[in-house]
């Protein structure tokens, strides 16, 4: 007879843990572990009682801070009233009352908003949006999908493919058929140590237009590109860039994709990236920030036109064969109505508007420390590269990560790159905090 038994271990140690932790050391991690127990506003805490200075509100989504409030009532009130309603041929107040709230804050022209549970899910809807929409319009030669190197877009198979972190996609076949990727806009030998966008670099945008020209443009469906990439560290668009590239899609018919999962949600002092730049998508994918991290949700926005396209057919077929059990979910629309409550009260899509000088200038304060190789920043949002230990690329970055948090710092880090950007609501105090430690950190690391 098989026994349950629970594992022994559990409790004293996770050695034997059966969680099988994503994007994770597996086996260093479960010989030492770094747990979070409880959290609130700009702190974690351990199982221990430590207090952690969040420097990354979570993974990149806890913008308004931790266990707001408004949001956790609204999310109690929502699981003890309706915990689950079928969103095909069905529908709940909530997800057309936060459809109805969020319309208002979108970037002109955008209208529609398609709900999912996650960037990834949003990403794939989007480039699936992309293709048909060109077939609705009697274009279904248009199916390529242009991204770019250092790219992140999630991990289900769409976003794989046209993200373009060596990494992520190495391990898992062909991917997609029918990608390419445009060159990626890191130039450290012009731009290192930036303040803000990097002023060389717009004509890497003329890679689409090779791109176009090696494919011919009318097979392509649509370009994706995070404004400013962050999850490869933090790569900040140069002046001028992201113009060029919505020029070469308009005279070539090509839809484009702006993946605001991190960049939404006031992280650059407005609601969106798109409003920080000045540059309008056809869609935009987002996650994340739409209910500050607390229930799983995602979302794809799209300007009119491309909803319309959809809406041809007889009133009595399906628009859009897409979607998901959880899209829209009575808790996760919850979560977005209190969470755009706090971002409105708080006036917090708009707040790093002032704070971002004093950001950059804490950010940029760090230059001098040991193996620092390049600065960038925007928003409330920094990265500070190292150099690499010689043949072990990320071991400087994940011991800097481990020695924060056991200074009471909680900060990303990717490969050799520490990867800032924390809650909207930071003190200056806490700024100065966060770099102080970051600074202590660097000195003492070999
Ligand atoms: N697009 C972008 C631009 C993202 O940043 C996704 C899609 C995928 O979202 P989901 O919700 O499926 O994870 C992301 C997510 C990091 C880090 O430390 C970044 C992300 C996720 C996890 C870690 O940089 N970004
Ligand atoms: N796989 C199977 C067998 C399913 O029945 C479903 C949904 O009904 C899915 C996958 C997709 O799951 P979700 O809608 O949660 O993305």
């Amino acid at each position: 007879m098989n026994e349950r038994v629970r594992p022994e271990s559990l409790g004293t140690t996770l050695e034997n843990s059966p969680f099988f932790m994503p994007f994770s050391m597996n086996r260093a991690f479960k010989k030492s572990p770094r747990l979070l127990a409880r959290a609130e506003g700009m702190y974690y805490y351990t199982p221990e009682g430590r207090k952690i200075l969040d420097g990354t509100s979570g993974l990149w989504c806890v913008n308004a801070g931790h266990c707001r409030k408004p949001i956790v009532e609204a999310v109690q009130k929502a699981v003890a009233t309706l915990d689950f309603a079928p969103p095909f041929q069905m529908g709940h107040p909530a997800a057309f009352e936060f459809a109805e709230k969020l319309a208002p804050l979108l970037p002109r022209g955008v209208t529609r908003i398609f709900f999912t549970n996650s960037g990834s899910e949003s990403v794939d809807t989007a480039l699936k949006l992309a293709i048909a929409y060109h077939r609705q319009r009697g274009e279904g030669q248009r199916i390529r999908l242009i991204g770019r190197e250092k790219g992140y877009h999630g991990v289900n198979f769409g976003g794989t493919a046209v993200g373009g972190m060596v990494g992520n996609r190495k391990l898992f076949g062909a991917l997609v058929t029918g990608v390419d990727h445009m060159r990626h806009t890191h130039d450290p030998a012009k731009n290192a140590f930036s303040r803000g966008q990097p002023a060389h670099g717009a004509e890497l945008a003329e890679d689409l237009e090779r791109l176009c020209q090696l494919h011919d443009p009318s097979t392509i469906a649509a370009v994706i590109v995070e404004p400013v990439a962050c999850s490869a560290g933090v790569f900040v668009p140069p002046v001028g860039y992201l113009q060029k590239l919505r020029e070469i899609c308009d005279k070539h018919g090509i839809l484009l994709i702006f993946d605001e999962v991190i960049n939404a949600w006031g992280r650059l002092g407005k609601p969106f990236a798109s409003d920080y730049f000045g540059v309008i998508p056809d869609l935009i994918t987002t996650a994340k920030g739409i209910t500050n991290g607390t229930v799983p949700m995602g979302a794809v926005f799209m300007k009119e036109n491309l909803y319309q396209a959809f809406m041809t057919g007889p009133e009595n077929a399906i628009e859009m064969p897409h979607g998901y059990t959880y899209s829209a979910h009575p808790l996760a629309c919850a979560a977005g109505l209190g969470t755009l409550k706090v971002y409105e009260d708080e006036g917090l899509l708009t707040r790093v508007g002032e704070l971002a000088k004093y950001w950059e200038d804490g950010a940029h304060s760090l230059k001098d420390c040991p193996n620092v190789i390049d600065i960038r920043n925007l928003g409330l949002i920094a990265a500070i590269e190292l150099s690499p230990r010689a043949g072990v690329v990320g071991a400087r970055g994940m011991d800097a990560h481990l020695q924060a948090f056991e200074k009471g710092t909680y900060m990303r880090v990717t490969a050799d790159t520490i990867a800032l950007a924390p809650p909207l609501i930071i003190q200056k105090a806490e700024i100065d905090q966060l770099f102080g430690t970051v600074r202590e950190v660097l000195k003492s690391l070999a």
